[in-house]
């Protein structure tokens, strides 16, 4: 027994190597840093007594953490009370992973006297700031440790709230439900977890322009990113085919830019939207992607915009409609005031960064712009250098930090300040090269991480009924990209150290040329959870060899059961016959 309750790393891995038939391993997603686990039966009720540093926590099935602002215990008490539905209510009997008979003959007997958990302790080390709340990377702490004694003590230290919260996931993720009634175990203890993040930004990339997302649908996608642990929600609000977000100064946008009536972002959804994911240690990031790829703008503001559904489009953007702001015309910069005048005092109290775009301008459109007149690339890059110059300067104005695609920087050569984040997709290369030259890089590399692939084609109806048109990005890739592709994907990959500490992490792009929030669960799950874990647990472990599909594949198909009881449609990781194995 001493054996067993050894917290030695490798004797562990020796026994669990033994006990693999009859004793579940630990299937933490994203693993964790480094454990250890026994072989003893804990149970977990509704009579559990939360403490934090030391004072009772009073937690109940939906809790909402209370303001104004956000109180460190607020948000714990919101934490374990999530947590604790997980747990008792939103559990899963494992007969996926197990055949029937191993299942029925390895889980605890219910006649025997149960030992429980008595009491969660949870301390946090250190007092959250302002920053806690709304971190760039670097500035968030979400390091824990999570201990379960064999005496039914659970055990989180946390530097940080959101640290507690990242300890809180990993709890839940011990536990079952007993095939034979309402009664959840854990097989593992004694537990000990320690723990922290590879990468700071570990996001997904949400189109809500493309096709419209219900509020609900987007508290939906940051409840599975905060099981996943992932804490970066980058909203791509506007592009050239609708606009859907409310600009109370300029209601003339959404009107007459947004699909239809309702299908629109106010400035309280917004604000909602920010809180409910930072009570989940998620930041959300806002994009309004200038100049290009804001067509739309020409409905209500034509002065503004150049090559409004110009055609034949492929000559003048990467998909239809076109329109891009026009670069030398003295509209553009009091829209632009008006515009961030409007939405960035509202965000930035609830934000670290916003988003400015600058991917794929097109500069043929440039041609048909009258204050341009030409795609000469002489011309148009110093006013692309003088529109981001004054456009980041409006970000930083309002305490943001501006993040841009990787075009502004690498494909155009515009000069970009020390704080802005660069988003690249194009691939190694380019991330090499941004990093090479000090950018701070984060990596949406478009073989691996563009989820949107392989969702089938779509008609361009835009300018002309161009039914002959065949769009071929959403095609491009053959096979589709799964979650084996997206977990293979190493965002350091032929990095130097210099380069590579300039990774600060990355996010998976769900553009929705053919998602909504019909299919966005599918599309996202299991293949983000891929992500996930290599930007939380790095591609290589502890001891430095590559995570290993066949290591990850029965953890992710456990991990999916999970999210399909916490109400998350994920696919299938693959058969359940791989899981359950062959004799
Ligand atoms: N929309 C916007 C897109 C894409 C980008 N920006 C995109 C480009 C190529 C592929 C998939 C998506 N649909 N605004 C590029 C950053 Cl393959």
């Amino acid at each position: 027994m001493k054996f067993l309750d050894s917290a030695n790393m490798f004797s562990n891995v020796y026994l669990s190597l033994l006990l693999f038939a009859s004793t579940p391993a630990l299937a933490i997603w994203p693993a964790p840093e480094s454990f250890s686990t026994g072989n003893s039966t804990l149970w977990i009720g509704h009579q559990l007594s939360v403490t934090y540093n030391g004072g009772h926590l009073a937690w109940a099935f939906g809790y909402v953490p209370q303001g104004p602002g956000f109180s460190s215990k607020e948000i714990v008490k919101g934490g374990v009370s999530r947590v604790m539905k997980s747990i008792l209510e939103d559990n899963f009997v494992p007969w996926k992973l197990y055949k029937r008979m191993e299942l029925e003959s390895s889980e605890p007997a219910l006649s025997k006297a149960k030992t429980y958990i008595s009491e969660l302790q949870i301390t946090q080390t250190k007092t959250d700031t302002a920053k806690t709340f709304k971190p760039l990377a670097g500035e968030a702490d979400e390091s824990y440790s999570l201990s379960v004694g064999t005496n039914g003590t659970a055990k989180i230290e946390a530097d940080s709230s959101t640290g507690v919260l990242r300890a809180l996931e990993s709890f839940s993720q011990l536990f079952y439900k007993h095939s034979q009634g309402p009664f959840i175990y854990t097989k593992m203890a004694p537990v000990k977890i320690t723990d922290k993040p590879q990468y700071d930004h570990r996001g997904i990339l949400f189109d809500v322009s493309r096709n419209f997302y219900s509020v609900d649908s987007i508290f939906r996608t940051i409840d599975a990113m905060a099981y996943n642990k992932m804490n970066r929600l980058h909203i791509h609000a506007t592009d050239s085919q609708s606009w859907p977000l409310e600009i109370p100064s300029m209601p003339e946008l959404h009107q007459k830019g947004a699909y239809a009536k309702g299908m629109t972002y106010s400035p309280k959804d917004v604000t909602t939207i920010q809180e409910y994911a930072i009570q989940r240690g998620v930041g959300v990031i806002f994009e309004i992607d200038t100049p290009g790829h804001i067509g739309v703008a020409a409905l209500s503001h034509p002065e503004v915009v150049t090559g409004w559904n110009s055609a034949p489009w492929s000559q003048y953007c990467a998909e239809p409609p076109c329109g891009q702001l026009r670069l030398n015309d003295s509209s553009v910069d009091p829209f632009l005031d008006k515009l961030m005048a409007d939405v960035l005092p509202r965000v930035a109290p609830y934000s670290a960064y916003f988003h400015t775009g600058g991917d794929e301008v097109n500069f043929n459109e440039y041609n048909l712009d009258p204050t341009v007149g030409t795609n000469d690339s002489a011309v148009i890059v110093p006013l692309l250098q003088a529109f981001f110059d004054k456009h980041h300067a409006r970000v930083r104005k309002a305490g943001l930090v501006p993040m841009v695609w990787e075009e502004i920087p690498a494909s155009y050569n515009v000069t970009v300040g020390d704080d802005v984040v660069v988003q690249s997709w194009l691939g190694d290369a380019a991330i090499k090269s941004l990093t090479g030259q000090g950018h701070k890089v984060i990596t949406s590399n478009y073989n691996y991480w563009y989820l949107d692939c392989g969702r089938g084609q779509w008609l361009n109806f835009a300018n002309g009924a161009q039914f002959d048109t065949y769009y071929p990005f959403n095609d491009w890739c053959s096979p589709a990209k799964g979650w084996r592709l997206v977990y293979s994907y190493d965002p350091r990959a032929g990095l130097t150290d210099d380069e590579a500490k300039l990774v600060l992490g990355g996010e998976v792009a769900a553009w929705s040329e053919s998602i909504d929030e019909v299919n966005i669960d599918d599309i996202l799950w299991p293949r983000s959870s891929a992500a996930g874990e290599v930007l939380w647990s790095g591609r290589t472990d502890a001891s430095g060899q590559n995570r290993t599909q066949l290591d990850a594949a029965p953890r992710l198909a456990e991990f999916r059961e999970r999210m399909l009881a916490r109400g998350i449609k994920s696919a299938p990781v693959h058969m359940v016959f791989c899981t359950q194995g062959m004799d």
